[in-house]
């Protein structure tokens, strides 16, 4: 990033969206003021998560969501928040959300932007305090400003998304994004109520030592997986798997490493939404110099065929996400 225009650790995130906008003079504003909607929603989300075990609001919610997965009480409220301050924020039109089964229109027809959403990822660990995340994706909408938001405007291939982000509710909270600038993270203060710059510019290291797979899955593995999975072993890399995409993503952000989601024979197309968990983590990993695909292509190429499309995810280092994308190509390749 051009050194004047670096910004110190501890500007506030709303100073740090004014500032970065200033570089684009034609900017509107609108997609700061999203930002810091997103922000303020996370904010809340945050606080009611740290207390969740204190209001009788974690548990189960008595639902199944679209996916078929036992909806969380916590997963309904983050919903819920986000959408309200998506709503609200006025500049979104249309909203997709892992607990929605259709596109939401806000009934904004002025806003210029749709976001994709995970409200509250790794539900599963909520009532056991370990870290969750929130994921989301902002993309321009196609459909002209004024009109109803339309199913292309939310089926965009992860290439058109202006920003993408991510909150971790964890030891402490940070909100991590680019908007195409590179990577930056910021650290919640909550005795102030602010997110501060924490962790500007964040590059991934181009390889690692740290392999992220639920290897309870391992017998129903492609042979080729299984085969770098050995590989990881015999490397003596490390195994760690927090049952939270966006905790083992962040780690392996700052430490190098690889996440894998591989197909299975209950999740023949992988488990994780290409729309909503996997374009964001793809946009921010590839800023950050790291990659993602799908075992064949990069996910950020990838057309959506459906809101809530589920694809294999291998994202992390550069060249570990090289080394089994590479293998799973050769597989697919017609013999000579
Ligand atoms: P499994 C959480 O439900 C999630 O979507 C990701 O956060 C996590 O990495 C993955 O699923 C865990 O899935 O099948 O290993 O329990």
């Amino acid at each position: 990033m051009n050194e004047d225009l670096a910004l110190p650790v501890g500007t506030t995130l709303d100073r740090f969206i004014s500032k970065k906008q200033e570089q684009f003079p034609y900017a509107t504003g609108e997609l700061s003021q999203l930002l810091r909607d997103i922000a303020l929603a996370g904010k809340i989300v945050n606080r009611e998560i740290n207390r969740a075990g204190l209001l009788n609001i974690s548990g189960a919610y008595g639902n199944q969501n679209v996916q078929g997965e036992e909806q969380q009480k916590l997963d309904v409220i983050a919903n819920i928040r986000f959408i309200r301050a998506l709503r609200n924020g006025g500049e979104v039109c249309g909203v997709i959300s892992e607990e929605e089964e259709h596109l939401i229109d806000t009934g904004k027809p002025n806003g210029r932007y749709v976001v994709a959403i995970d409200p509250l990822d790794g539900s599963s660990n909520i009532d056991v305090n370990v870290s969750i995340g929130t994921i989301f994706s902002i993309y321009r909408r196609i459909s002209p400003r004024g009109s109803e938001v339309e199913a292309r405007d939310v089926m965009q291939t992860g290439q058109k998304q202006v920003a993408a982000g991510y909150l971790l509710y964890g030891s402490s909270t940070m909100l991590v994004y680019t908007t195409g600038y590179g990577v930056h993270g910021f650290t919640y203060e909550p005795s102030l109520g602010e997110f501060f710059l924490s962790h500007p510019d964040i590059c991934i290291p181009s390889d690692g030592k740290i392999y992220s797979v639920n290897e309870g899955n391992f017998d129903g593995f492609p042979e080729t997986v299984k085969h770098y999975i050995r590989q990881c072993r015999q490397r003596a890399y490390s195994a760690r798997y927090i049952g939270s995409l966006v905790a083992d993503f962040h780690r392996n952000l700052f430490k190098g490493g690889i996440y894998l989601y591989p197909p299975t024979p209950s999740a023949p197309k992988g488990k994780l939404r290409l729309q909503y968990e996997c374009n964001a983590l793809a946009f921010i990993v590839e800023q950050a110099g790291g990659k993602a695909t799908d075992g064949q292509q990069r996910i950020l190429d990838m057309l959506p065929e459906s809101l809530h499309q589920r694809c294999p995810l291998y994202i992390g280092s550069e060249k570990m996400v090289n080394e089994i994308t590479t293998a799973l190509q050769q597989d697919c390749r017609p013999a000579s």
